[in-house]
């Protein structure tokens, strides 16, 4: 991976950061502890056999463990019923060991997205995707942010990355990712003060958009989507996608693609993230740190 980077292109380590949260977060559990405070406790709601949903959930669980978390995997056949998941909900937001939880999406069809959202307790909804929590959000009140959209600042924090004045396009406008991302960048603050585009499926002319680019966040959800001819020389890249394309290469069958054609774009770049290791690993570091304030009651009491 990036053997062609040139001088001059710095590579985003996200898997780096997200040790370094990591061993911050198991630090301050050691003090918890020590003190005879209450280990945090996320749990986890997983509906169906998705592949990447089965990994990404593994892989949350398995860092609470490293950190010194508690945590608890709740696992459904994709036919239960929207009641007998509001019904776990209700139990997860009056289990008061639990400090934070998570119903991974998708989830099946026949349930609907926005009424199990809806449903968990805003003090406990650690993916911050909440009504309460985005409108927070918006208003620049405390809350859980989004964990991807959380990693992504914390990625431009660290790498000490300007942003203030700067021209920042967002591609895709998913509740997840790409409109809270650009609420975030144009917020009057350290990491944001950008002027900020939103561009999406609609969009015309989006190269003439990406081109102006100082920031370019794709999150769009198509692999090798953005090309170098639409990035700027210099540009800041980072690539949200984790797109599963077939491959005879790897013995899983698959192989992880980004947004973004990193081969060609990478070289034109002041900075960027790569697929794997970039963006992912920076959503389970930031799903910890909400889970973190979810136990000390840091953003509601
Ligand atoms: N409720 N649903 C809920 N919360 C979330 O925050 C998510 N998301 C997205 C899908 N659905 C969700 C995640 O957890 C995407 N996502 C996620 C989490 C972790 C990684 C990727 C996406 C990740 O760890 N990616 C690794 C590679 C993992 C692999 O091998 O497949 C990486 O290095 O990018």
């Amino acid at each position: 991976m990036n053997t062609n980077l040139q001088m001059g292109t710095i590579l985003i380590d996200g898997k780096k950061v997200s040790e370094e949260i990591q061993n911050e977060i198991a630090e301050e559990v050691k003090q918890l502890k020590a003190e005879g405070r209450k280990i945090p406790h996320l749990a986890a709601i997983l509906v169906g056999e998705d592949p990447a949903s089965q990994t990404y959930v593994g892989s949350k669980v398995k860092t609470c463990e490293k950190v010194g978390f508690n945590s608890t995997l709740i696992k459904f056949d994709s036919t239960v019923t929207e009641k007998e998941l509001l019904n776990k909900i209700k139990e997860l937001n009056e289990d008061d060991d639990i400090d934070g939880y998570i119903v991974q999406l998708p989830l099946p069809k026949h349930i609907s997205e926005q009424k199990i959202t809806e449903a968990v307790d805003p003090k406990k909804d650690a993916d911050g995707f909440h009504p309460v929590n985005v409108g927070r959000l918006v208003l620049n009140l405390p809350c859980y942010i989004s964990a991807t959209p959380y990693g992504i600042l914390q990625l431009l924090e660290r790498y000490k990355i300007e942003t203030s004045g700067k021209n920042c396009v967002v591609i895709g406008r998913s509740n997840i990712v790409g409109t809270p991302m650009s609420i975030l960048m144009a917020r009057n603050s350290s990491i944001g003060n950008c002027t900020v585009t939103l561009c999406h499926s609609r969009t015309k002319n989006l190269k003439e958009h990406t081109l102006n680019a100082d920031i370019i966040i794709a999150a769009i959800g198509k692999p090798d989507f953005v090309t170098a001819d639409m990035v700027k020389e210099g540009a800041v890249v980072i690539d949200v996608g984790i797109n599963r394309v077939t491959s005879t290469e790897t013995k899983s069958g698959f192989k992880l693609k980004g947004d973004v054609k990193f081969d060609e774009v990478a070289p034109k770049c002041s900075f960027i993230t790569p697929v794997p290791g970039g963006v992912g690993p920076m959503t389970i570091a930031s799903l910890l740190k909400n889970t973190l304030m979810a136990s000390k009651k840091e953003i509601y009491s």
